[in-house]
């Protein structure tokens, strides 16, 4: 048994023989999905989420690079849209390949990872991009499933002779049944900066007790456990473990904020997703001309 792609002009899916699948459009190399074996959705996409390239897609996993949010005392990226130009650009899908292990529960567990390239000479280069970051980059992405797990992985080059600034995040949008019997756990102790608390950002999350939404959040976390686990109705549900990203960023926009974003859709839909987003957001990494930022998170499946 192998591994079944397809390609298209716009996107790229594979399935495993298990029936595990997932999709990526080629804009922004967005992942616009990922299914576990009974063809259970993972992912949340919003229902008006453009896939035509006219906007960021809501929902699934936006790359956001070389910018989180927005910098406007950053000289490098002032002037660049909020999350940068990663996930408004038309990557190019490099090539697919598939390895056969003894992983997990199954023996000769088959892996297939997507690789999708973006460059500062690409033609698919968001055009803001070139006007406002004038630096010579090389970005790949790769998108690597199994039956257990959905990894993505960055390596952002610098190919140039100048050091660039960068910030780097996976914006993943995870399904969840009902918010309300949302529990994360592996913040304890954790740092963060509460972009909800204008007048008071710094805190520290509590020794113990699991992090649950009851409202609007969006919180900068600096996790001090290497893994994020999110349970529903007390059954775990998804472990995101990170490689040299530091700060983990939980959002909901709960219900006054889900209402003013325009593509978020259904507008009681911020009850069915929670965004865990691994980055490197709460400094700048400095690449040097020639070195490169190296990144990933690894979603494993629990249930
Ligand atoms: O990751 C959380 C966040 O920075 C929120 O502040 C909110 O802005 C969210 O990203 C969505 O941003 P977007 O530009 O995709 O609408």
């Amino acid at each position: 048994a192998s591994v079944t792609f397809s390609e298209d002009n716009s996107r790229v899916t594979a399935e495993l023989p298990t029936g595990e699948s997932v999709e990526v459009l080629l804009y922004g190399a967005t992942v616009l999905s990922w299914k576990d074996a009974a063809g259970d959705e993972k992912l949340w996409l919003s229902e008006a989420a453009k896939l035509d390239g006219s906007r960021a897609v809501r929902g699934g996993i936006p790359v956001v690079f070389p910018v989180f949010g927005t910098a406007p005392d950053h000289p490098q990226t002032k002037s660049l849209p909020q999350h940068g130009f990663a996930r408004t650009s038309r990557w190019e899908f490099l090539g697919k390949s598939t390895s056969e292990s003894m992983v997990g529960r199954a023996a000769n567990e088959l892996t297939v990872k997507l690789d999708f390239g973006l460059s500062s000479a690409a033609p698919g280069l968001d055009p803001t991009a070139a006007a406002s970051w004038p630096f010579k980059f090389n970005l790949i992405y790769s998108v690597t499933l199994n039956r257990e797990s959905l990894t993505t992985s960055i390596v952002a080059t610098n190919d140039g002779a100048a050091p660039f600034d960068c910030q780097v995040l996976m914006h993943t949008y995870l399904r969840v049944k009902d918010i309300t019997t949302v529990e994360i756990t592996g913040l304890a102790n954790a740092p963060y900066h509460d972009k909800v608390d204008a007048a008071n950002p710094s805190k520290t999350q509590p020794a113990s007790g699991p992090l649950t939404i009851s409202a609007e959040t969006d919180r900068v976390y600096t996790p001090v456990e290497d893994a994020v686990t999110v349970t529903e109705g007390g059954k775990p549900k998804f472990r995101v473990t990170r490689d040299n990203l530091s700060n983990v960023v939980v959002w909901n926009p709960w219900t006054e904020k889900a209402q003013g974003i325009a593509d978020f859709a259904p507008k009681d839909g911020f009850r069915q997703m929670l965004c865990v987003e691994p980055g490197a957001v709460g400094a700048w990494q400095s690449v040097e001309g020639g070195d490169a930022f190296e990144g990933a998170q690894t979603i494993t499946l629990l249930d």
